[in-house]
């Protein structure tokens, strides 16, 4: 059964004027869409086959198999973080975790883009619960909270073709938009209550 590529939530001009319609039109189009093509010409006529997403995943040492389908999981959730309208605060329960854990709203804004700034090279930034905790960590390349136990509650793509057409090396620009303007606090929310 081979892998496709999910709908993007919303249509490839809906997050403009803070991210293109043409960065969509590579980085969804393009970029995503050649870590599933490369991903199906991996696991065909192998035992990874009928395999699903998380057990390649699980089970796939370092290498281009899990690089491929690492990426494919971390675009397809990367996209559900965003939203064209959104930014602005968490509410509820969420609120509350977060201030607890971080001191306030705006505190866990500053210490995740901090950490997003700061993950040298290409990566991802993360907001995960471990355990009982929340916590913001980085993986580098195509890795993934899903490897070191934790659960992903919210990501932010800083590998530069998640940027660069728009904010050419000012990824601390991209990151205050992408917090400020079209955080999805919504998914962040359900993936917590999971
Ligand atoms: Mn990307």
């Amino acid at each position: 059964m081979a892998f496709e590529l999910p709908e993007l939530p919303y249509a490839r001009n809906a997050l403009a004027p803070h991210i293109s319609e043409r960065t969509l039109d590579f980085h969804y189009g393009k970029h995503h869409a050649a870590y599933v093509t490369n991903l199906n010409g991996l696991v065909a006529s192998t035992d990874n086959a009928e395999a699903s997403l998380d057990q390649i995943i699980a089970t796939a040492g370092p290498g281009g198999l899990f690089n491929n389908a690492a990426q494919v999981w971390n675009h397809s959730f990367y996209w559900k973080c965003m939203t064209p309208s959104g930014g602005g605060d968490p509410t509820g329960d969420l609120a509350t975790a977060i201030e607890a854990g971080f001191g306030s709203i705006d505190s866990f804004k500053e210490q995740f883009k901090a950490a997003a700034v700061g993950n040298f090279g290409s990566g991802w930034t993360w907001l995960v619960r471990d355990g009982a905790d929340l916590a913001i960590t980085k993986t580098d390349d195509a890795d993934l909270p899903l490897t070191h136990g934790q659960t992903p509650l919210l990501t932010i793509d800083v590998w530069e073709h998640a940027y660069y057409l728009d904010y050419q090396n000012a990824r601390p620009a991209y990151v205050d938009t992408f917090i400020e303007k079209l955080l999805n606090w919504e998914f962040v929310a359900q993936n917590w209550l999971v």
